[in-house]
Order: C-alpha cells, then structure tokens, then sequence
C-alpha cells in the first residue's frame, strides 16, 4: 500500500514535556516518524507519496472554529506574553467552576487542553496541520479506490477531541478523515484504534453518532492515561448508544489475550458494514514501549496487520503511538506488511 508522508513534522519539535515533576525531553519527537519512514521504504511496503494540501473545512466538521483558531495563534499570544518557555496549561476550569475561554493566554491554554503532558511550540500549528493533509491525502487514495493507504501522520490525533488538545495530539486525523469518507457519500464508517492508549478524542466526537461505529483497545484508564474516559460501559448515547465499543486489558497482557479483543471489535466492524474502516495505529502496545504496559512482540504485528485485511475492507491506517524509537519502524511496517499478505 501507499504511505503517505510529509517532512513538515519536523516543525513539531518540542523539547519539553512535564513528567514526573520535571521537564524531559517528548516522547512523541521527530524520529519516530524518520524511523518508520525508513523502514517503510527499506521494506519496499509500496509507494511513499507527499500530501496535497487541504483547507481548513475539513478541519472544521470536526473540530470547533474557536479551538482552531486558538492553535493558530498560540503560539504568538504566549511569545508576545513574554514567557520564557514552551506554552504548558497549569489551570484547568475544574469541577464548580466556569465552562467559558477567557482571554488570557494561560487561562486559554488550560480551558483547551487535556493535560500538561503536551507544550505547544513555534511550528505546532503548521505540523499538525500537515499531519492532516497526510490523514486527508490517503483518505482520498482510500476513496478513489486503493484497498488500503498509510498516513504516517505526526503529530498524532486521536487524543484530539473537537475542543481539546494534549496526550501529544492537536487534530484528530483519523476523526477528521472518517468525516471526509462520509461527506463523500459513504453511509457507515468504522474506526478501530488498536493503540495501547484510549482513543479518547474519537470516542467524544461520535459519541452521539450511530454513522461512525468507534472501538479501542487499550489499557485500563484506572491504571494509565487518559485517566477519565475509556471504560467499558462507555458504549454511546442516544442515537450513538451501541456505537462505542471500548476493550479494556491490565498490565503485562500478551498478545494471546489482545488478540481476543481484536477478534472482538472485528466481528463488530463486520456486523456493521462500513463503506470504509479507520485504524488509529499505535504500536506502543509493544513489550519495549517506555510509557506503556501490554507484551506485544515484534512478529505479532504481523498477525494484527492480517486479521484486519481480512474484513476485506477499505482501510486508512492513520500513525498514532509508539515510542520505543529502535523498534517502531519494524512494528508498524509489519502492521503494514501483514494487511498487505490478505490482498
Ligand atoms: C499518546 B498516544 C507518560 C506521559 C503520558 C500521555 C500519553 C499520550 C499518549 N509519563 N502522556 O496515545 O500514544
Ligand atoms: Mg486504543
Ligand atoms: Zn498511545
């Protein structure tokens, strides 16, 4: 399959994230997708394609025009503050206190964001913007009839939710592409997000919807981020109530069990019929994962690459997570190389 790719990423190059009480250097940095682009290529997986460059309206079916804008401008508005560092949130409108943006800078960040984990830094805005003309590009190759494409998007989305940014993400890509397939005439689309962490933001924006069927498979939120959303009597309101789907596993799971869950949200996918299936792929559900705690091995990738070819559909995998940088390249190449075996 194609993968779609685009060096404006380097623009997110953030160096701090809060951790532990300190700033450390982010995870989610720029070799992670160097990295995968190497071995994409190396493994001749297909054609590596640049994006072609969408618009905001996309954007905008997702997200709200007052969040985007504050991306937009971030940046400046805290550099004209004259603070010294990157722009981190420290307040949040907590429980009994006001829903509502103000117009400080720092008041605006914590009203917009999820959690101190993600700084907002010069060239924020254009990388994720380019990250989602990667989501949109392979969406289109997907829509005009390519079995599968690979958006190697960075920064990732699916922490994004239509007002919020942080868990390293700004945009939903999968979110948003999953709306392109239905303005395009698709009826039914399915987005499964096999990444070790909820697929929070994806989960908000369709909440209510019963056209776009939403699973994750991740580790307890009792135990790890998100912290206050992916539980599994989390499954959709009013019309979308049926329509959320999440599979919850402990710490140290291998890929014996996973596997039972994927098998899980497969059968679900396949009852539903989509025109078309989003995967948010992660690959820090490996074992050597820095932030994460299930026990996939390398050659399981494989095998999760193949079962969902085999729903025989048409499939956009959209980059998300993975942050052991040695072996991301091989992980998500063999997600890639195993769909590609059911062709
Ligand atoms: C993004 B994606 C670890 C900090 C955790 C949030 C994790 C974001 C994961 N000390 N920060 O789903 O891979
Ligand atoms: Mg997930
Ligand atoms: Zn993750």
């Amino acid at each position: 399959m194609k993968t779609v790719y685009s060096p404006l990423h380097h623009r997110r190059t953030a160096t701090s994230e809060l951790d532990g009480g300190v700033l450390i250097a982010p995870h989610e940095r720029p070799s992670r997708a160097e990295t995968i682009l190497q071995r994409v290529r190396d493994q001749a997986l297909g054609e590596i394609v640049a994006p072609v460059n969408f618009d905001l309206a996309p954007i905008l079916r997702v997200h709200t025009l007052e969040y985007v804008s504050f991306l937009e401008h971030c940046w400046e508005e805290w550099a004209a503050a004259g603070k010294p560092g990157e722009a981190i949130p420290q307040f949040w409108p907590a429980r009994g206190m006001r829903q509502r943006a103000p117009k400080d800078i720092d008041g605006r960040l914590g009203y917009y964001a999820l959690g101190a984990d993600t700084s907002i830094t010069e060239g924020t805005w254009e990388a994720a913007r380019a990250s989602v003309d990667v989501a949109l590009t392979a969406q289109e190759l997907v829509a005009g009839g390519e079995r599968a494409a690979f958006a190697l998007c960075r920064p990732p989305g699916h922490h994004a939710a239509a007002d919020l940014f942080g868990g390293y993400c700004f945009f939903n890509n999968a979110a948003i592409a999953a709306q392109a397939f239905l303005d395009q005439g698709a009826k039914r689309v399915a987005i499964l997000d096999v990444d070790f962490h909820h697929g929070n933001g994806t989960q908000s924006i369709f909440y209510h919807r019963n056209d776009v069927l939403t699973i994750s498979i991740h580790g307890d939120p009792d135990l790890v981020f998100p912290h206050f959303l992916g539980f599994e009597d989390e499954i959709g309101e009013g019309d979308g109530a049926g329509y959320n789907l999440n599979i919850v596993y402990p710490p140290g799971t291998p890929f014996s069990e996973w596997q039972q869950g994927l098998e899980t949200a497969c059968e679900r996918v396949a009852d539903f019929r989509p025109d078309a299936l989003v995967v948010p792929l992660g690959v820090d559900t490996f074992e050597g994962d820095p932030i994460s705690f299930f026990r996939l091995k390398s050659e399981n990738y494989l095998a999760m690459g193949e079962r969902l070819g085999r729903l025989g559909l048409p499939t956009l995998f959209t980059m998300e997570g993975g942050y052991d940088v040695d072996a991301i390249g091989v992980n998500v190449a063999n997600v890639l190389k195993g769909f590609d075996l059911t062709l």
